[in-house]
C-alpha cells in the first residue's frame, strides 16, 4: 500500500493552493520562496498517512496537514534568523536573501496563515486541532528557548537535552499524525498512542539530524556541515563526548567549545574526530536505534491492519537512514 507519492504530489499541489495574497509582495514574497524550496514534506505526509490509516478520506485532513508545514517553514525562518544560518535547503535562508526584518514578518504571517487553515473543519474539530496547535506552538517556543539558554550553560545533563529537543521538534511530528487522527475521529486512546509514536520518532528524526550536522554529506545536507559545532552547541554528540572522554579529551573539547575561530574548518574537523575517538558519534547512533525501537514498540499496539504498521514501519526506518 505504497500511497507515499501520491501524498507527496497531494501535498505540492494543494501548497500551491494555499491562498497566499499577492500584497504586499514584499511580506508575501519570502513566504512563497521557503514553500518552493521543498523540502522532505515529512509532517504533512504524516498528517495524512495517520488519516488514511484509519480508513478515512485522507483529503479530509489536508488543510490540517498543510497547517503543520507552514507552521515548520516559519519555524524555519526564525530558527534562521537566530542561527544566522546562511543556508536553508540548499539555498540562501530568507533573512540572508531580504532581511531580518522581512524574515520576521513574513515568518509571523506564515503563522496566521497556519492557523486560518484549521477554519474550514467543524466546531469540534477545529476546536481540537486548534488546542492541539497551540499547545504544540507554545511546546516549540518553550524548546527553542531552552536550546539558547542551554548555550550559556556548562551543566546541561542529557535528560534535559532530550526534553529541549521534543520540545523544540518531536512535538510537531508527533502533533502531526494526531491531527491526522482527529481528523478520522478515532477514539482519544489511539490518538494519544499515535501521538507516542511520533514523539518517539521526532527524538530519534532530531538526534539524527544533530548527528547529520556534523557527519553528513555537504552536497546533499542543505545546511552548513558542522554548523552546530561553529556556534558551541551542546548537542547529544557534545554531551555524551564529554561523558566519555578522558581528561585530556574533554580539556581539549571544552577549550574547541569555548573557541571562535575565524577559520573554522580545522575546529569541525578536530571536533568531529574527537565525537569519534569518544565513543560519542556511536552512542548517538545507539540513541536514534532506541528511540526508533520505542516508537516501533507502540506502533505494535495501534490498532491498524499489519500492512499499514509494515508501511509506517518502512517509512520510519527510511526517514532515519536519511542523509539529507
Ligand atoms: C512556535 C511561536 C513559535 C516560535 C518558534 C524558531 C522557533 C520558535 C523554533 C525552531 C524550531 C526548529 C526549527 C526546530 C528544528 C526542527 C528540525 C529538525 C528541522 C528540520 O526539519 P526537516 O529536516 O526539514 O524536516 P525540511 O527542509 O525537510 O522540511
Amino acid at each position: 500500500m505504497d500511497r507515499l507519492p501520491i501524498f507527496q504530489k497531494q501535498i505540492d499541489q494543494s501548497l500551491q493552493q494555499v491562498v497566499i495574497p499577492e500584497s504586499p509582495s514584499t511580506l508575501y514574497s519570502p513566504v512563497r520562496y521557503i514553500l518552493s524550496l521543498g523540502g522532505k514534506r515529512l509532517r504533512p505526509v504524516l498528517t495524512l498517512m495517520t488519516c488514511d490509516f484509519f480508513n478515512q478520506d485522507y483529503k479530509k485532513a489536508l488543510p490540517a496537514a498543510m497547517a503543520m508545514e507552514l507552521f515548520h517553514n516559519f519555524s524555519l525562518i526564525h530558527d534562521d534568523i537566530m542561527d544566522e544560518a546562511p543556508l536553508r535547503r540548499g539555498n540562501e535562508t530568507v533573512h540572508q536573501k531580504w532581511n531580518v526584518n522581512t524574515g520576521i514578518l513574513s515568518g509571523d504571517a506564515l503563522l496566521i496563515l497556519a492557523y486560518q487553515l484549521f477554519e474550514g473543519y467543524k466546531p469540534k474539530t477545529f476546536r481540537n486541532l486548534a488546542k492541539l496547535f497551540s499547545t504544540t506552538a507554545l511546546q516549540v517556543c518553550e524548546g527553542q528557548q531552552m536550546d539558547m539558554d542551554f548555550e550559556k550553560r556548562d551543566d546541561v545533563t542529557i535528560s534535559e537535552y532530550l526534553k529541549m529537543i521534543e520540545y523544540k521538534t518531536a512535538v510537531l511530528v508527533a502533533a502531526s499524525m494526531k491531527m491526522g487522527a482527529i481528523v478520522a475521529k478515532v477514539k482519544k486512546s489511539t490518538q494519544e498512542m499515535v501521538y507516542e509514536f511520533g514523539r518517539n520518532l521526532g527524538i530519534a528524526f532530531q538526534l539524527q539530524d544533530d548527528y547529520l550536522d556534523a557527519f553528513g554529506n555537504p552536497e546533499t545536507f542543505g545546511k552548513q556541515i558542522g554548523g552546530d559545532i561553529i556556534e558551541n552547541k551542546k548537542t547529544y554528540l557534545f554531551l555524551k563526548a564529554i561523558e566519555f572522554a578522558t581528561s585530556l579529551q574533554r580539556e581539549e573539547m571544552l577549550l574547541l567549545f569555548n573557541s571562535q575561530p575565524k577559520d573554522v574548518t580545522s575546529k569541525i574537523e578536530r571536533v568531529k574526530k574527537l565525537f569519534v575517538e569518544t565513543g560519542s558519534a556511536q552512542a548517538t547512533q545507539e540513541a536514534i536505534e532506541d528511540y526508533t525501537k520505542k516508537a516501533f514498540k507502540v506502533l505494535k499496539k495501534l490498532p491498524v491492519n499489519e500492512t499499514d504498521k509494515f508501511f509506517l514501519k518502512q517509512f520510519g526506518k527510511s526517514l532515519l537512514k536519511r542523509r539529507v
